[in-house]
This record gives structure tokens, sequence and C-alpha cells, in this order.
């Protein structure tokens, strides 16, 4: 009742302004060619904050040509990599000092609680830059040994032009997972944000200018999928896409890029990953990470723990416990202090999630807790905990990314590898036990990209993340993350004199 009315109540209003809703090519805010705007919401009220230019294909041949001069011409891949290095990090200071600006505009935009975005988010995307711009001049080749009298060695260039897109659940974040590192390597970016959340990041490649970043090196278009979207897949100019989103999506986007230019993808894709809980778990600590597992930024995180696997000997007690938990979730308006969960980011999430519902309902799963919208306006759902769920079950088996937590029940570790790795995806896992050997079995049983043991969501920048089968291709983060944007040339010279 609680969570009802405060999201009943008249919206805080957001203490940012609403600075750029043009497109950012070239280092200049401008409309869209064709001069159309589209809005972008409020999912607290579903009102428009504001109208954005709508980017579309001939926007995006005028940014990939500008991106397109500033790889070819210069001056990024061209200056040292000690000076790329320190423009990244006098963006990172400028990320520091606004940071609570850039947290709200976030916050307005997607509805993630402020002092997740405050506290949390935009101090970590800070990070990854200062992380990326440390690599900057650390990137470099080997000396190779040759049968012949050749002396060999690798060059790590920077691919060219990327060509990124990304979604609304974690806009920035995601922003810097794919911007930091493309640039830290040299090359220069044309990115698509999601239609939801274009904001946030218009707001932070300007201060990326102010940094000092050149003109063509980052270019942000707002806009659609199947137009702006597929544009950038299917350029000529582009030479490599990276992209986080639906599974569905990611194939249109690597179709595109094949009957394109061949251009190489990287994918970081959807997942529906389970989070074991064993019968020598600490109940306590399992039964609240695995709550955050799942119900963390309102249910829409990839790697949400949405299958939660707990062994019978333990099973009602965890199951009490996590309805329990549920129960005491506070749900609204996300710039309250002490809201844990705020409103969905759309209708389309909303009416999906609640069919979701419905489906776990109407298959015979036990509805715990929550199950219904809250309030009338804007797009908040209760926290949701089924139990007695079967693996058949759609519920069990869909991304639903939204607050809905699904428990079923195990009797032993071979059951449960079998039908924790039972699925397309394999993005990432969690595993609570105090048993080495369990532990080590799972760690590597599992067919997922990340492992967490007796935790959850650790996002250090230098941990690599990625997916496992159709939860994607690639890393980002960390040193693996480097080689999405680097080609290897080989480089080979002729011996004069071999006895040197
Ligand atoms: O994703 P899309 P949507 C999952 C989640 C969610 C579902 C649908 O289950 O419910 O996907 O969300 C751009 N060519 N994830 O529809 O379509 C689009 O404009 C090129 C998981 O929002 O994948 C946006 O910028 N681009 C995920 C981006 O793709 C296209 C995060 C993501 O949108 C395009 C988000 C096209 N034809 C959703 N069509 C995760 N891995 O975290 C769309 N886009």
């Amino acid at each position: 009742a609680a969570a009802a009315s405060a999201a009943a109540e008249e919206p805080v209003t957001p203490p940012v302004q609403v600075d750029h809703t043009q497109l950012l090519i070239d280092g200049q805010f401008v409309d869209a060619a064709s001069g159309k705007t589209f809005p972008t919401f409020d999912p607290r009220t579903g009102d428009a904050i504001a109208y954005v230019a709508e980017g579309d294909g001939q926007d995006v041949d005028r940014a990939v040509s500008a991106a397109r001069r500033a790889f070819d011409e210069g001056p990024w891949p061209k200056m040292t990599a000690y000076e790329r290095s320190r423009i990244i990090l006098r963006f990172a200071d400028l990320l520091e000092k606004h940071n609570d600006e850039v947290a709200a505009l976030e916050t307005w935009n997607n509805g993630k609680p402020y002092e997740q975005a405050a506290n949390v988010e935009v101090p970590m995307v800070t990070r990854i830059f200062r992380y990326y711009a440390g690599w900057a001049d650390k990137i470099h080749g080997l000396t190779v040994p040759s049968d012949g009298p050749y002396h060999v060695q690798t060059l790590h260039e920077p691919i060219g032009v990327a060509g990124q897109i990304i979604p609304w659940n974690f806009p920035l974040l995601i922003y810097s997972w794919k911007v930091g590192p493309a640039l830290a390597c040299g090359n220069t970016v044309v990115l698509k944000t999601a239609e939801q959340t274009p904001l946030s990041a218009l707001f932070v490649s300007r201060l990326f200018h102010e940094a000092g970043l050149p003109p063509g090196v980052l270019n942000i278009i707002s806009g659609y999928g199947p137009t702006a979207g597929a544009a950038l897949c299917s350029h000529m100019g582009v030479d490599k896409l990276a992209f986080t989103g639906s599974s569905s999506t990611g194939k249109i986007v690597m179709g595109l890029a094949a009957q394109s230019n061949l251009k190489p993808v990287t994918l970081e894709l959807g997942g529906k990953s389970p989070f074991i809980v064993c019968k020598d778990a600490n109940i306590d600590e399992a039964v609240e990470t695995a709550h955050s597992a799942l119900f963390f930024n309102q249910g829409q995180c990839c790697c949400a723990g949405s299958r939660t696997f707990v062994h019978e000997s333990i099973y009602d007690e965890f199951v009490e416990k996590a309805k329990a938990r549920a129960l005491k979730r506070i749900v609204g308006d996300p710039f309250k202090r002490g809201v844990e969960q705020g409103p969905q980011i759309d209708s389309t999430q909303f009416e999906k999630i609640l069919k979701y519902i419905k489906s776990g309902i109407d298959s015979g799963a036990t509805l715990e807790s929550g199950g219904q919208r809250i309030g009338s306006i804007g797009y908040y759902i209760q926290p949701t905990v089924f139990s007695n769920v079967q693996d058949n079950m759609l519920i069990a088996k869909d991304e639903i990314f939204g607050p809905v937590q699904t428990i079923l029940k195990f009797k032993d570790l071979e059951e449960v590898i079998e039908r924790a790795n039972a699925t397309s995806f394999g993005l990432a896992a969690g595993v609570f036990t105090q048993n080495l050997d369990t532990a080590n079995t799972l760690m590597r049983a599992l067919r997922v990209g990340t492992v967490w043991i007796n935790c959850y969501d650790v996002f250090d920048a230098a941990i690599p993340f990625g997916g496992y089968k159709m939860s994607g291709q690639g890393r980002v983060r960390g040193i693996y993350s480097l080689s999405n944007y680097l080609q290897i040339k080989a480089a080979v010279t002729s011996l004069k004199n071999p006895a040197w």
C-alpha cells in the first residue's frame, strides 16, 4: 500500500534541465536532415520530457562521413596515445563534476532510482573511462620469431569507424562500455542511442568535446532501430559494429553487417541467468542477493538472475523469505530517497511484463506476492514472486525483463547443472554455497560468460562481461574488450644480414 501511494503522488520535479535534443555530428549539435523530431518520455507518467531530433539514414551518412574524416585524416588515430588518454581523463573529471546532473537525466528518462544512478552508475561510468584512458598508451604489438631471415612484428592498429547501438536499460553505463575501448584504441565512433533514452548520451558527449575531443571522433544519433540503427549496420563506411540489445535484433544486426561489407560484429544480448542456491548456502544472504539479482534496475538487466533454483531441503524457507523481502521492496518515484524500484521503461515493456505474469498464473505457478500494476499513472509494477515454477513454463524460459522472480526447486547438483544449461542463453549465473567443491564444480559446468559465487552483479571495469550461446559474442570491459577494436597487422622485414 505504501508503494502504491508513493507512485500515485505528484512526481518530484527533476533537478536538471534538458539542454541537448539535437544530433551530435562532427562536433556540432544539428537538427535531423529531415527536420523530424520524436518525443522522449518520463516513465513515471508517460508524459513527454522533450522532443528530440529523429536521425535516419541521411544523418547516419553525415555522421559516418565525419567519423571517416576524423579517422582517415586524423587527428585522433594519429595523436599520441598519451594525448588521447589525457582527453579521456579530462572527460572523466568533467563527468565527475557533473555527476548529479547526469544522474538526474538518467533517472528522468529511464525511471531508475536516482540514488542508484548518482551513487553507483554514473561513478561507475567515470571509472570505466579512467580505466580505458589507462589502456590507451599500453596497447602495443609483439616481436615474433620467424623461420627465415626476417624481422617480424605485429602492429595493433585501430579498426576505423565503429558503429555502436545501445539499449535503454543502462543508457550511460553501456555507452561507456562501448565508447571507452573504441576511443582508447584510436577508433572514431557513430553511436545510436535507444529511442527511449536519448538524453544522457547527448549531455555527456558535449562534455567530451569540452575535454578536447576533436570534432567527428564521437557522433551521437538519436532515432529508431529500423531506420537509423539499420542504416548504421548496413553502412559501407562503418568498419566494425558493436550492439547491445535483444537476441532477435542482434540477429538482424549481424545479417545487415554480413550483407553489406562483412564488418565484424560484437553482440551483448539477452539472458535467462540461473541463480543456484545450494543446501549449504547461507540462506539469508542468498535470499537478499537473489532478490537484488532479479529486481535490480526494475528487473531490466540482461544478466538478471531470473531463474532462482533452490535446493529442495531449504526451498520452503527460501520462498517464505524471498516473498517477505519482495513485500518490503520500496517502489515509488525514483527521485525520492530510499526508493528501490521505479517504473518500467515504457508501455511496451510494461504490457509485456504483465502478460508474462498472467501466463505464470495461467500455467499453474504459485503467485506468492505482487502480480499487479501500482497506481494508474506511469509504469509501476509490484515486485512479483512465483514459486513452484516448472522449467517448461514461459516465465522460466523467456526473458521477462521485469520485476518477476521465478523460484524453481532442485534435488541434486547434476540435475541443476543440466537444467541451468538447458537454455539458448548463456550470459551469467549466480551460485550460493559454502562448499568449495560445489562452487568449483558449478563454476566450470555452467555454460555462461560470468559466474558470481556468493555475490552477484559485480561489475568492475577490469572484469570481462559477455555471453555464451545466444547471449552474444565478444566481451565488453576488461582487457579482452580491446581486441574488438584493434586490427593486428603482421609486418615482416627481410634481414639483409641474418647473422644479426
Ligand atoms: O530491444 P532492441 P527492445 C531485451 C529485453 C527486452 C527486449 C526488447 O528482453 O524486453 O529485448 O527490447 C536498436 N537495426 N533487451 O525492443 O530492439 C534499438 O533502436 C538496428 C535486452 O528495446 O534490441 C535500440 O537502440 N538497430 C537487452 C537497440 O537496438 C535496431 C537490453 C536495442 O533494442 C533495430 C534491451 C534494427 N532493425 C533489451 N531494431 C540487454 N542485453 O541488456 C532495434 N534496434
